[in-house]
């Protein structure tokens, strides 16, 4: 496993969410205001696609000394040299992740109950994703959101770092982290906003 430390602030992409803006200058904005972190998840590209959005995005997130996250995709990671997977509940399990990725990349994993969070953080994962927390709306066909008490209940079990996911603003930033999260995952806080700059900085804020 890695022994980096781990940004508290881990932005996940959704190009369908930028308003029409790029992806690359909503990255581009985002990392200038201080996101480390980026899971690149377009999930409805092709192989081919993806690629070539990974050679677009990765220098701008390098160039501000992120990290590269590829969403599920160990195959693209190694060929591209990106610096972790993200890996959901219907990838390959973290275990055999782990025996392709070896200890030089991370590995995040999507989890939605404590035990889930215990699995991956007994096979080898760097950290977790748990959520969605609170309502957001494209996980609402899913039911409702676990709630803030999933936290507490998942750190009481885990030692690995949990970034909490689904409807977090800058403004439930505290609660969560009280709760016991390590982080946050954010797609259209940041995506969405009309001044990325402004809320990418006003998240780093409450996360420092
Ligand atoms: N997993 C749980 S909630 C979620 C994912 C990918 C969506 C998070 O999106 P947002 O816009 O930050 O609520």
């Amino acid at each position: 496993m890695s022994s980096r430390v781990l940004p508290r602030l881990y932005l996940l992409t959704d190009r369908h969410q930028t308003l029409h803006r790029s992806l690359s200058s909503v990255i581009t904005e985002a990392v200038g205001a201080g996101v480390r972190m980026v899971q690149i998840r377009e999930k409805d590209l092709t192989t081919r696609e993806l690629t070539s959005l990974c050679q677009e995005l990765s220098p701008l997130i390098k160039h501000h000394h992120g990290t590269v996250v590829l969403n599920d995709r160990i195959d693209l990671v190694l060929a591209l040299g990106a610096d972790g997977v993200h890996l959901r509940t219907d990838s390959l399990p973290v275990s055999i992740a782990r025996r392709l990725l070896g200890t030089g990349h991370l590995i995040g994993a999507s989890t939605h109950s404590v035990e889930e969070a215990r699995v991956a953080e007994a096979e080898g994962a760097d950290f977790i994703v748990l959520g969605p927390i609170f309502d957001t709306p494209s996980k609402r066909a899913y039911g409702p959101p676990l709630g803030i008490q999933i936290l507490q209940e998942t750190r009481r079990f885990l030692d690995l770092p949990i970034y909490a996911i689904g409807g977090i603003t800058p403004s439930k930033v505290p609660d969560v982290l009280s709760a016991g999260a390590y982080g946050v995952a954010v797609i259209s806080s940041i995506l969405q906003s009309p001044s990325i700059p402004e809320t990418t900085r006003n998240l780093l804020a409450r996360l420092s």
